[in-house]
């Protein structure tokens, strides 16, 4: 079917869209795959090989489509499955990939299996989902807590047990125990890759090998197992990229996923450079000042551990962080040069880049001032057991505004016009007031501006295979201000050199790093050698090719 490289994913760069908050075609305030029709071209502007689509499937919507309750429909707030086939086409057109959002660690529990398994104690399909009886005194069978706050288990009160739900309580969680439940996935993600689909992101899928009744969630003992299978059942012989959502992955375990000789998955999303930055006690709601050496430390020995092996993907942000520049960068000052400075240290790495929808120009975090506007379940959630426990309402808000993943999720600013462009009518969640100065209209027109940024970026990787296949060497890993680099390939030499900060600064360059050649590029002016000393402005970033 296909004249790709093999392994095109190594060379391309990956977008995700959001689909609710992607881009409305119906004025009803929700973003729908019509709208995304309608930036097919936009995406091929910027050099997007795949797209990550987060779930159109049929859903109630309690975790934004992360809560299926059909997995071979889409979402009438979507469109069709005909709306489906046209955006896969006009896709492919442009050599772009689809790649779904494959969520079954859990279904909805408006899922006719789910309906099905709560019906009574021997239903057929009761052991689709995990049930358990009450402890001695009725309460919960054990305290295991739910991500998203509270108990992880619910009663049913007809049937007397407990099921378990790791997320919302909407969320039941699949027994992968069960071989006809597995059977039913594989045939269900078949039918999807027969449809054309280019691969699929794998919502939390470290948690499919859980053995609740130990204790244990994430990494369980038959984790490999099932990823085995599903690769001998669905994704051997087809051209495909497959991407684990693992929050415990660490460079001790990543191979195991994507490891050569594996058969599982092309390679993981980890988040130990996220996590690395959370509270002990209170995760993401309380993050710690940002610590430059520390994310240095994570990035590169990811960069070691895969080096001869398995792949990296390589992403700031997505529809569960805040907005990279405002994590990261400065989005008030030094909005433009530090959002291209993220894009230039992350996208040369050596892995697959994801630009989560808006990055590409520029978008910053939410900055609500009431809890009323926040959407997401997990930020109510949280608010009302923080609240409960003493923290002040806007303590959380403040911390909200920096790391709750409605950040993400406001409507893509598309053009100063009324509600950004991105629907005529009312957005489902508040619009940032900055869309008249940040949007992709604007950024698209200018040469200088971030997209612009971003696109080169992904016809560099096109270009070069220093960017994909290079041998990767980390500079200056305990400068607190400095991020740097080199890459190595047939006799080539990248070398990425980054000021991760608002103050101007002044290196000396150790013999071995300096360089004279090509400038790639730059968010100052262009350089094309590193001499023995190196000034560099607030958040500058530039690459030579020697
Ligand atoms: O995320 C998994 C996950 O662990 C996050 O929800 C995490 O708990 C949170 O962002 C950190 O505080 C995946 C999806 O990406 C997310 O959108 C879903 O809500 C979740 O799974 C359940 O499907
Ligand atoms: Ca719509």
């Amino acid at each position: 079917m296909s004249t790709r490289p093999d392994n095109w994913w190594k060379s391309a760069t990956a977008y995700q869209i959001y689909p609710r908050s992607f881009c409305d075609s119906n004025g009803d305030g929700i973003g729908d795959i019509p709208g995304i029709i309608s930036k097919l071209d936009y995406l091929a502007e910027l050099g997007v090989g795949f797209i990550w689509l987060s779930p159109v499937y049929r859903s109630p919507m309690a975790d934004n489509g992360y809560d299926i309750s059909d997995y071979q429909d889409i979402a009438p707030e979507f469109g069709t499955l005909a709306d489906f086939d046209r955006l896969l086409a006009g896709a492919r057109e442009r050599g772009i990939g689809i790649v779904m959002d494959l969520v079954v660690n859990h279904s909805s529990d408006e899922h006719p299996w789910f309906i099905e398994s709560r019906a009574s104690r021997d239903s057929a399909k009761r052991d689709y989902y995990i049930w358990r009886d009450p402890a001695a005194d009725g309460g919960p069978p054990s305290d295991l807590q739910s991500f998203f706050g509270g108990p992880a288990w619910t009663l049913d009160e007809a049937t007397g047990q407990y099921y378990l739900h790791l997320f919302d309580r909407k969320q039941p969680d699949l027994n992968w125990e069960n071989p006809a439940l597995r059977q039913a996935i594989w045939k269900m993600m078949n039918w999807w890759l027969d449809r054309g689909v280019a691969g699929f992101r794998m919502d939390v899928i470290d948690l499919i090998g859980k053995e609740v009744d130990k204790g244990i969630v994430a990494d369980g003992p038959r984790l490999h197992e099932y990823l085995q299978e599903m690769h001998r059942e669905t994704l051997a012989g087809r051209d495909v990229v497959t991407v684990g959502e693992a929050w415990s992955a660490s460079t001790d375990n990543a191979l195991l996923y994507c490891g050569r000789d594996r058969d599982e998955l092309s390679m993981v999303f980890q988040f130990e450079h996220v996590t690395q930055q959370h509270d002990e006690k209170l995760g993401k709601w309380k993050p710690k000042p940002f610590d430059l050496v520390a994310l240095k430390r994570v990035l590169n020995k990811w960069q070691a551990a895969l080096a001869e092996d398995g792949w990296n993907s390589l992403f700031w942000g997505n529809h569960d962080l805040p907005r990279a520049v405002s994590k990261y960068g400065d989005d008030k000052v030094y909005r433009v040069e530090s959002a291209k400075m993220l894009a230039t240290v992350l996208h040369l790495m050596k892995g697959t880049p994801y630009i989560y929808q808006g990055e590409e120009f520029g978008m910053t975090n939410a900055a609500f001032s009431d809890i009323s506007q926040f959407k997401d379940l997990e930020t109510l959630n949280f608010y009302r057991l923080q609240v409960a426990e003493g923290v002040s309402p806007e303590a959380f808000i403040a911390g909200a505004n920096e790391n709750s993943r409605d950040n993400a999720r406001t409507p893509v600013q598309w053009s100063d016009a009324p509600q950004a462009g991105f629907t005529t009518g009312t957005p489902w969640i508040d619009i940032n007031p900055n869309y008249r100065e940040i949007n992709a209209d604007q950024a698209v027109r200018d040469p200088e501006s971030i997209f612009a940024h971003y696109r080169s970026l992904a016809g560099l990787r096109c270009e070069l295979p220093v960017i994909v296949n290079g041998d990767y060497r980390p500079w200056f890993e305990e400068h607190p201000q400095v991020f740097a680099y080199s890459r190595h390939l047939d006799g080539q030499t990248l070398t990425v050199v980054a000021n991760f900060s608002d103050r101007p600064l002044q290196l000396d360059v150790p013999e071995a790093m300096r360089a004279e050649g090509r400038g790639l590029i730059a968010n100052y002016d262009c350089r094309d050698h590193i001499g023995a000393t190196l000034s560099l402005q607030p958040y500058e970033a530039f690459a030579v090719l020697s």
